[in-house]
């Protein structure tokens, strides 16, 4: 853009809501940063597509969508000990409707929605030199020049809809499970429904349609370790003790991500015998949850400990699944834990119904859908409803999606071509002013996500108080901190397993996308790193002053 253009988007009286800050996204991640710099008196606003705030939370709502981690009661903001005192968390993995309910509550206490804008897509995000402020444009036509811009736009935000012929000429409903009608409910009952996908959301899924459908076809690709969440009613003295401790339950989700008492063990799998081991997986099996890959500490680091474990969960689903057949279908081959741990309800005794039909895409690949349902080399599945269980651009895809032009007319899109480089997981080279929640490179999915949340939301509002104090215009990371970062990044995946598994993490399930682990796995010194470098006067950015006159100086901070 030219600065001629410039100087006209930003005139007096040109339509152009003018910021401090503009907020993509009311989720998690959007609410806090709102809170957080808005009590600096900063001018923001939130933009969200959806009818609510709750981010994913919102989308989600399909049956069985719930948290699939044991979270309850520490699944929450963890800043306002009022907030935390004064909701109930009564399931150790809390469902979708209490998330959002939760979610809405925290908008209305700290009087969020004021400042959220919703049913307000930003389709064009650039940053524009001359003004040293972000321009955006939204589906309802408004222009907004921003000094900052915060891309809250979630992890798994970004459904991924598979690119699999005929799709579009099926004549049945279709839906996405991260894009679940929001005003009606999905009738299963009498209809025959097929499921595309086995990750948490399929897994989640799969046994409610069954309980309801006439019949039911799944279409897997990669069989999953999935376990047994064993979801239950929350201790009362467990909820009643965190509300009282908060301060030390906040501690050790700093300190490890979670409360210490879902710490993962530190002894090593080869240091117990054969018997000794099979007692270890059992005990860890009934207690349900993620017990079975915290049991040991190289679960994921070491193969020959992997291997012990993924032998394990064969043998349960063999033991689960009556037809041998079927149950082979179901082996998962793939190291363990590798990909986002999925946890099930009754998942796997689906399989043991009538109505229940499982095809392996590996050995009946889908040759095309018709109107009536899928054929595939072995034959045809006649649907009357098709549930992509499909997952996700995950981490990068929301952002990409936008695609923000930065400095010099980059385009995120090209910028992210062959790495999704960033420094700290928040800031992109040739993105000044621009921040990121959760982004590639920070530990975002694989720490505690509010807590990460509010760590990132702290440093972007000091950061900002401290260009104020200092007169800075715009900040922006230096290539080498970026560089090194990213190196770090690889460097902590490449002593796991992880990288060896095509998984969401590596960016492996959507075609094109480059191959990389995208999570930083140090979430504690993750949190550490980030007080450093503010400490230490932001090292590894440069700050700029304002180029022009009075009316391009930030406004002063307010209170
Ligand atoms: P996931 O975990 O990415 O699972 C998606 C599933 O869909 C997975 O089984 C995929 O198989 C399958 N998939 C994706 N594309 C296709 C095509 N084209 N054909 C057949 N099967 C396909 O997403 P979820 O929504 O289940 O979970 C995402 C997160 O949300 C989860 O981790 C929770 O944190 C909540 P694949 O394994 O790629 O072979």
């Amino acid at each position: 853009m030219s600065r001629s253009d410039t100087s006209t988007e930003h005139a007096p009286g040109s339509g152009v809501r003018e910021l401090d800050v503009a907020i993509i996204g009311a989720g998690v991640s959007g609410m806090y940063a709102l809170y957080r710099l808005r009590g600096l008196g900063l001018d923001v606003r939130v933009y969200d597509q959806a009818g609510d705030v709750g981010g994913t939370w919102w989308w989600n709502r399909y049956p069985g969508a719930r948290v699939d981690y044991p979270g309850g009661p520490f699944y929450c903001y963890t800043f306002s000990e009022e907030l935390v005192r004064e909701w109930d968390w009564t399931e150790r993995q809390p469902d979708q409707p209490t998330v959002l309910a939760y979610l809405g509550h925290v908008a209305d206490k700290f009087d969020l929605r004021r400042d959220i804008q919703l049913r307000t897509k930003v389709v064009a995000a650039r940053f524009d030199e001359a003004a040293q402020r972000w321009f955006l444009e939204t589906s309802e036509g408004e222009r907004i020049s921003a000094q900052f811009l915060i891309a809250a736009v979630g992890t798994l935000s970004a459904p991924n809809r598979p690119d699999i012929p005929g799709l579009d000429d099926f004549a049945g409903e279709v839906h996405h499970t991260g894009n679940w009608p929001q005003d009606r409910q999905v009738e299963f009952a009498g209809k025959r429904v097929g499921v595309v996908g086995t990750g948490s959301s399929g897994v989640q899924i799969i046994p409610q349609i069954a309980r309801e459908a006439a019949s039911l076809t799944v279409f897997q690709r990669t069989p999953q370790f999935a376990l047994p969440g064993r979801n239950q009613a929350l201790d009362p003295a467990l909820v009643r003790d965190s509300k009282e401790n908060w301060s030390e339950v906040r501690r050790q989700i700093q300190e490890f991500g979670r409360p210490s008492s879902l710490v993962p063990s530190t002894r090593s799998a080869l240091e117990d015998t054969e018997e000794e081991r099979q007692r270890v997986f059992e005990e860890a099996w009934q207690k349900g949850g993620v017990a079975l890959r915290d049991c040991y500490r190289d679960l994921v680091t070491d193969p020959v400990a992997n291997g012990h474990v993924a032998e394990f969960v064969r043998s349960k689903i063999r033991e689960t699944v009556r037809d041998p057949a079927v149950a082979e279908k179901l082996m998962p081959e793939y190291y363990f834990a590798t990909k986002r741990q999925v946890m099930d309800e009754g998942y796997y005794e689906v399989y043991n119904q009538d109505h229940v039909t499982l095809v392996d895409l590996r050995e009946e690949p889908i040759e095309t859908f018709t109107p009536d349902g899928v054929r595939t080399a072995e034959g045809e599945y006649p649907l009357d409803i098709l549930v992509l269980a499909t997952g996700y651009d995950a981490i990068t895809g929301a952002l990409r999606r936008i695609n923000p032009v930065g400095r010099d007319g980059l385009a995120l899109e090209d910028k992210w071509a062959e790495s999704s480089r960033t420094y700290l997981g928040l800031s992109v080279v040739g993105f000044p002013n621009l921040f990121l929640f959760h982004g590639p490179g920070s530990p975002s999915v694989m720490f505690h996500m509010f807590y990460g949340a509010e760590s990132q939301g702290d440093w972007m509002a000091e950061c900002i108080t401290y260009m104020r104090e200092h007169g800075m215009a715009t900040i922006e990371a230096v290539p080498e901190a970026e560089e090194a970062w990213a190196a770090d990044v690889q460097a902590l995946a490449s002593r796991t397993l992880f990288p060896q598994t095509a998984s969401w993490f590596t960016g492996a399930n959507i075609p094109g996308k480059p191959r990389e682990f995208m999570v930083y796995l140090a979430g504690p010194r993750y949190h550490e790193n980030l007080r450093e470098v503010a400490a230490n006067d932001y090292e590894g950015f440069v700050f700029e002053r304002a180029r022009t006159g009075a009316d391009l100086e930030p406004s002063a901070v307010r209170g």
